[in-house]
């Protein structure tokens, strides 16, 4: 079921439960042609989550800073094709949410370990700002930070647990948010981590 949290985003609980298990071997497949690496911001600092992308473009940041490309700034290679289920599923997502001409070309992957978290920031690196984001939540919960359209509006808690769905489109799509330092658990898919999926149109 589909459960609006704010003017165009949509949460679709628990609708990626059932497809969990083969996401999550497509996901580790991925993570075997490239790993999943902590990114160093422009600033110098290490990122707390991990990240590795599939599809034809990815996120990555070197010293220039970070950018959509098509090959891994930390070791120059092409990123794996987006598996065929994992983009059946955001466009089957974004549809749902009512956004059907959703065609990503890029997938993002963050690996959360216990105490790993991302700061309040926005998403505008996209060419088409029209287009959604559809974000899928696996494994151990997390505490979701969804803020205003300034850093230092005030900010809504949502917890975003295994299979849950996010289309982050319309005027929430340039939304500040940002995951709370992640609590030790032990799922019976990932173990110790969350992995948030990312499905975006960058170009
Ligand atoms: C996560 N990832 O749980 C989140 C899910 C990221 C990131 O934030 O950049 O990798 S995506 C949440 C999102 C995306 C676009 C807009 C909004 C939220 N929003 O307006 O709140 O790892
Ligand atoms: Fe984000």
């Amino acid at each position: 079921w589909q459960e609006p949290l704010a003017d165009g985003a949509a949460i679709l609980r628990r609708r990626a439960r059932d497809d969990a298990p083969a996401l999550m071997a497509a996901i580790l497949a991925v993570a075997q042609q490239n790993p999943f690496y902590h990114r160093v911001t422009p600033g110098g600092h290490r990122m707390s989550v991990a990240m590795t992308n599939c599809g034809d473009f990815g996120w990555s940041s070197d010293a220039r800073g970070y950018q959509y490309s098509e090959q891994d700034a930390e070791n120059g290679r092409k990123w794996p094709p987006m598996p065929p289920l994992l983009r059946q599923l955001a466009l089957d997502c974004a549809r749902e949410a009512g956004f059907p001409q959703f065609n990503p070309d890029a997938c993002l992957i963050n690996r959360y370990e216990p105490g790993a978290k991302l700061s309040l920031h926005q998403d505008k690196d996209e060419k088409d700002l029209r287009q959604p984001i559809v974000s899928v939540s696996l494994g151990l919960p997390a505490v979701f930070q969804f803020g205003g359209f300034a850093r230092g509006d005030a900010t809504q808690r949502v917890l975003l647990e295994h299979g849950d769905v996010v289309v982050w489109g319309g005027p929430s799509r340039l939304r500040y948010h940002g995951i709370l330092p992640l609590k030790p658990g032990d799922h019976p898919l990932t173990g110790a981590f969350r992995y948030n999926l990312t499905f975006r149109r960058a170009f």
